[in-house]
């Protein structure tokens, strides 16, 4: 885990001193939210709206102030910078942070969820409020979890079929054991590699191939640099919505409040949003002449058995993967 003094020397926070960093003056309150993605990705959008909703609501003397594309560094960097108070809300990928969340690992499991409605499900009932509760444990307020689909791999040579179709491809993954475990286990030789250098990584053949959803794949155009894109939905982990614990605990009780209904309120508004973005992005990158290829995902679901058996050692992570399967 990062030490405020390493956080204190890098580049982000320089950023945060130069005015980046939450601002209370005159009674106003500057709420500062991050996120990886373009301003237009339906992550960003829901944010905005629920900033929207609570300046209107309190009259102005909350608002938000967005820093999209990954302006402030990674999703570890960012996570880092919300638990330290440099800023407020950070948007990231449970696949990005379950090595410093362990209770997030279940979800990031491959092949845990049936469907999208089932990851929704799990995500709003017992299973997915409890995990959210966990951040508080390590400075952050789980405020709520977003869709972020199924994910599929593709690549710049060959359409996959079977595992063995990935011998000899090196496949970017984002900084997880669990991603690194899986994607070797399915047949690859997975390399962790920053989200923003991804593109380029896939341009210069440093990767071969990556993994990630529709609307990912779309809107970083790295469709047009890897041409195959092959089914597998083998991870379905959520986006999280995280606060800097200090700060929220410094707002009035009807503040928090008001912040947490707002962000349970921005939920189906994102997930209305997401449909319609996995839809055009799919289309999208399907019209510019990507192969489109469905994998044998048995194959694949059979090749990451032993490496989920042994994450589920952990009896933790066994029982809920247990009660996600046992769910309706
Ligand atoms: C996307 C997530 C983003 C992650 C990215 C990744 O929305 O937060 O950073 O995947 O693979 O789907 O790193």
């Amino acid at each position: 885990m990062i030490s405020r003094r390493t956080l204190l020397g890098s580049g982000a926070v320089v950023a945060a001193g130069a005015g980046v960093a939450t601002a209370q003056s005159a009674g106003r309150t500057t709420i500062t939210a991050v996120d990886v993605h373009p301003t237009d990705y339906p992550t960003v959008e829901a944010v905005r709206w629920m900033g929207q909703e609570i300046e209107r609501e309190t009259s102005g003397r909350i608002s938000f102030r967005i820093y999209p594309s990954g302006q402030l560094g990674t999703e570890t960097d960012t996570v880092n910078l919300a638990r330290f108070q440099v800023l407020d809300i950070a948007r990231v990928y449970l696949g990005a942070v379950n090595n410093m969340f362990p209770a997030t690992q279940p979800l990031a499991l491959p092949y845990v969820f049936r469907d999208e409605a089932h990851m929704r499900r799990i995500c709003d009932g017992a299973v997915g409020q409890a995990i959210l509760h966990t951040f508080e444990r390590r400075g952050l307020v789980g405020l709520a979890f977003y869709d972020s689909g199924f994910r599929s791999i593709y690549n710049a040579r060959h359409p996959i079929h079977t595992p063995a179709d990935m011998r000899d491809l090196k496949i970017r993954v984002p900084r997880s054991d669990i991603f690194i475990e899986m994607l070797d286990a399915m047949g690859a030789n997975a390399t962790p590699i920053p989200f923003g250098e991804v593109f380029t990584g896939l341009q210069t053949h440093l990767i071969d191939a990556a993994e990630n959803n529709w609307a990912t794949f779309q809107s970083t155009r790295q469709y047009e640099v890897a041409r195959y894109w092959s089914q597998t939905d083998h991870c379905c982990a959520p986006e999280a919505l995280l606060m800097s614990k200090a700060r929220y605990d410094a707002l009035s009780s009807a503040d928090r409040d008001l912040i947490r209904a707002k962000a349970r309120e921005s939920v189906p508004v994102m997930r209305a949003l997401w449909d319609e973005k996995q839809a055009t992005a799919r289309r999208t990158v399907l019209e510019a002449g990507v192969h489109f290829n469905q994998a044998d995902t048995e194959a694949f679901h059979r090749a990451v058995g032993p490496m989920k058996q042994r994450w589920m050692r952990d009896e933790t992570i066994a029982t809920t993967v247990r009660r996600i399967d046992a769910h309706d």
